[in-house]
């Protein structure tokens, strides 16, 4: 547990309360908010609150006073949990990873980047040019990744449109050698359409307001944000592409678009014009050209802005993925390479119309929250087990039954939406409401307007509520199918990969397949995105985890607020109170024989300054008895386990005036006046 500040900050650790109930925790939360002091701990686990201003805690000097410490030294910060981690790599030579998790808006993001600028100053203290080159790289490719990936949203300004773990790899001297980063499905569909008082990505706004009048002209770009139809805020449009029809045929409606459009891709004005209004379809052995409908070439065009924009993404990140691969690294020369990953994700969210995208993004809540559950309840009982001591068992809302609701194979939602997108023939949303109704109507989590039969709106019946860990959520399904088949014709493909621009070609691989060899029935959206969350949570899994649990002090995005209702659903949600029972069930501090002795051994006569007992074990045993602590120990194979934290202070205090007194002793024999 945490160094003591002064009690007027409140207590530092969670595990240091005098009882553990939700008013006490609440009491600490807010005092300690109100005093600046964002971060609290719960043993190992960081709890932060939004300040919602600058602080002053995140520089050199602060860095100093956390380097190299021990996480219970120093008050409770990032940099104690980044610096447990980084020592856990670097002495254990243990793959860590921090995952960062707290609704939209807690701070997931900022706590992230504060992360990797303690890593970054702590390592290479000999200024290796390469080991500066990556640190630089892994640190600046944050703003660009921001800039295409986040966006304005109601929840936040600055908010993460896409998931992000990143692995920093580093050397047996333990600098950082290179890194890799993942990202997860961009929420693309904020290319075309946002939400009232939403913004799309940053990018747009950064080129038109920023660009050089130069490049702005070489693209064809006005700095007006008004003029460009998916992006604006409601005014005059010019120069966007549209769709008239004569008749049933849609035609273009202004021709010079289509040819700037050619030109910004590397190919043919006539190739781009076909593209939009025509698709190729294999009917038995004919190939033909079949023209679409005004609503198919809308659908067209706006899938294929956002293909480009997704596929211009995930090129910008396999870019970096390149400058930060590590090279030239032997590991039978050089010994382990070793790994802290560090996750933000988007966080879990509630708008006033929530569609696909919210679903996903809280589907990958509810599994990092699983996770958490999984690991601090097994991280402990593992501890426990290794060592030898009983375990109590304590009780959490267990979300497993959510996280099943959404992915399970055959029966959960993303198998359901899935069926209705197989199926052959014109599939709406309603039907896949209705198979979402009728398969899942009596999940204890799942509900919908259609099912309670004393609602009278039944006729404009939209949506289904999940009871999330975090909340109910109303998502309605429309565009649920689209969203998930995420169809793009081939012919938008097929057009990008003739493109004379080899970037754009290589972006389209598939382009070159013709139209009788495209997969029918490819991974679906939701599909894909289960899978990289499975794949994801597994290789947390595998790591040594460090946790921190941010919150959002209020709605309003304001320093002064501390919305007690707002903190407390997320406290309850996040299993904070619960986190701190396992932790005073268990023991809330525990320490290898070794190093207990070389801390504590100068308050007793029998191990100071060394000891003549078998082992450390023994000899930890021998002090313990003689202060009295017997019955608030217990001994485990490696490790002694203390149960209250007032045994800890108490040895420390033994331990500071011990001090004083060898410090007084000392003197004297130097002043030669004993
Ligand atoms: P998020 O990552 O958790 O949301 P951010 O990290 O983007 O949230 O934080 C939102 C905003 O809160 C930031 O833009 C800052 O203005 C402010 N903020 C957060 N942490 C701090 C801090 N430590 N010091 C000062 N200001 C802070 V989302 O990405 O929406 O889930 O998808
Ligand atoms: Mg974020």
């Amino acid at each position: 547990m945490a160094e003591q500040e002064s009690l007027e900050f409140g207590k530092a650790d969670f595990v240091l309360m005098d009882t553990v109930s939700m008013p006490e925790f609440m009491a600490n939360l807010r005092l300690r908010f109100e005093k600046g002091r964002i971060y609290t701990f719960i043993g190992e686990v960081v709890v932060s609150v939004n300040p919602y201003k600058l602080l002053n805690i995140y520089g050199r000097d602060t860095i100093e006073q956390y380097k190299g410490r021990e996480l219970y030294e120093r008050p409770p910060h990032l940099f104690a949990i980044a610096d447990a981690a980084y020592k856990a790599m670097k002495r254990r030579s243990k793959d860590t990873c921090i995952v960062i998790s707290g609704e939209s808006g807690a701070g997931k993001t900022e706590a992230s980047k504060y992360i990797m600028q303690y890593i970054a100053a702590i390592t290479n203290p000999s200024q290796r040019a390469e080991v500066e080159r990556v640190k630089n790289m892994l640190l600046k490719s944050n703003c660009v990744l921001e800039a295409f990936g986040n966006a304005k949203t109601n929840r936040n300004d600055n908010s993460s449109r896409f998931g992000k773990y990143m692995d920093i790899n580093f050397d047996f001297k333990g600098d950082p050698i290179g890194g890799h980063i993942n990202n997860y499905l961009l929420e693309k569909s904020r290319v075309i359409v946002q939400q009232p008082g939403e913004r799309s990505f940053h990018s747009f706004y950064q080129l038109l307001q920023g660009g050089s009048d130069q490049i702005l002209r070489s693209l064809h770009l006005q700095k007006s944000l008004s003029s460009y139809n998916y992006i604006r805020v409601g005014a005059q449009l010019k120069g966007n592409l549209k769709f008239v029809v004569d008749g049933d045929t849609p035609l273009i409606d202004n021709g010079k678009v289509v040819s700037i459009i050619a030109e910004l891709l590397s190919t043919k004005t006539d190739m781009v014009e076909k593209a939009l209004l025509y698709r190729t379809v294999a009917t038995g052995r004919d190939i033909i050209d079949k023209q679409h409908t005004e609503q198919e070439a809308s659908y067209g065009r706006d899938a294929f802005a956002k293909a480009i924009y997704e596929r211009l993404f995930c090129w910008i990140v396999t870019r970096i993925n390149d400058i930060i691969e590590v090279k030239n690294y032997d590991t039978t020369v050089h010994g382990k390479n070793t790994v802290i990953g560090v996750l933000d994700i988007y966080g879990f969210e509630i708008f006033d119309n929530n569609s696909f995208e919210q679903f996903c993004i809280n589907y990958c809540n509810e599994k990092l929250q699983q996770l958490f559950i999984q690991l601090v309840l097994k991280q402990e009982q593992e501890e426990y087990q290794r060592e030898g001591i009983p375990w109590k068992h304590i009780d959490y809302f267990n979300n497993q039954i959510i996280v099943d609701l959404v992915e399970q194979q055959h029966k959960g939602i993303i198998a359901i939406l899935d069926d209705a997108c197989m199926n052959v023939g014109k599939v709406t949303d309603e039907m896949f409401l209705e198979a979402l109704n009728s398969k899942l109507g009596k999940h204890g989590h799942f509900s919908s307007r259609k099912l309670c039969a004393s609602d009278k709106i039944l006729e404009f019946d939209r949506d289904f509520r999940i009871r999330h860990y975090a909340g109910d959520v109303v998502y309605s399904v429309v565009g649920f199918i689209d969203k998930n088949k995420d169809t793009l014709f081939q012919d938008f493909k097929r057009l990008m990969y003739n493109s004379s621009n080899p970037v754009l070609k290589n972006m389209w691989p598939e382009g070159k397949l013709s139209i009788t060899e495209v997969t029918k029935r490819p991974l679906t959206a939701a599909t894909l995105f289960k899978n990289s969350m499975i794949a994801l949570v597994d290789n947390l899994a595998s790591k040594e985890p460090y946790y921190v649990r941010c919150i959002k002090p209020n709605d309003k995005k304001s320093p002064q607020i501390f919305d007690d209702e707002r903190c407390r659903h997320q406290v309850e949600y996040l299993g904070l109170l619960e986190n701190v029972r396992v932790r005073r069930a268990g023991f809330a501090f525990r320490q290898t024989y070794e190093k207990f002795l070389h801390r504590y051994k100068m308050i007793s006569e029998f191990t100071w300054p060394n000891h003549d007992l078998p082992s450390d074990k023994e000899a930890v045993k021998k002090l313990v008895e003689h202060c009295g602590f017997q019955d608030d120990v217990a001994y485990g194979k490696t490790k002694i386990f203390i149960r209250t934290p007032r045994t800890l202070f108490t040895l420390e205090e033994l331990r500071a005036q011990m001090l004083v007194r060898i410090v007084l002793f000392l003197q004297k024999v130097w002043r030669g006046t004993l």
